[in-house]
């Protein structure tokens, strides 16, 4: 057996095997997206584009009643910090990770769900009662897990305002 060759032929595969690690958003981005689907987001670029922009954050109202909620969850926060939702009408929630694997938990319900980055995690919640609903973070993500916390205000569903974008992130009643 030929060592030289075989040595120059492993090496060049691995040299081959680097290459997408270089080239992320040439190579690994576009077949990311069509292994995982429409759910998959680029954690990186969420603040500059797409469906998670700032202006887009927070709850937004849907033709048939239900409302949309879209947060991010980073270390250590979520965005919104707070979230207004009525009371019993079907909230979908849309929610990605910037960072690490965190877990939007709501005291008071049954409610956990799993953020990832990369994926756009998806749940629907509704809440039969007014009130405050303290969130908190159950998966262990750095040194600020314990302080990464939130909150869902659900207030009745007469008294639910009309939001505009630029204020779906807002908690305040007008
Ligand atoms: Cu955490």
């Amino acid at each position: 057996m030929n060592w030289r060759k075989v040595r120059i032929f492993v090496f060049t595969l691995l040299a081959l095997c680097l290459i997408p690690a270089t080239r992320y958003y040439q190579i690994d981005e576009p077949l990311l997206k069509l292994l995982r689907g429409s759910n998959h987001i680029d954690p990186l670029s969420l603040h500059l584009s797409g469906e998670f922009v700032e202006n887009n954050l927070g709850t937004e109202q849907d033709a048939d009643g239900s409302v949309t909620v879209r947060m991010i969850a980073q270390q250590y926060l979520f965005v919104p910090h707070c979230i207004l939702v009525p009371a019993g009408v079907p909230v979908h929630l849309k929610i990605t990770s910037a960072d690490a694997v965190h877990s939007l938990t709501l005291n008071g319900t049954n409610y956990a769900v799993k953020t990832l980055p990369g994926t756009v995690s998806l749940a629907e919640l509704q809440f039969p009662r007014t009130g405050d609903y303290k969130t908190v973070c159950r998966e262990f993500c750095g040194a600020g897990h314990y302080a990464m916390r939130s909150e869902f205000k659900v207030v009745p569903r007469d008294q639910f305002p009309a939001l505009r974008a630029g204020e779906r992130g807002a908690c305040v009643l007008q």
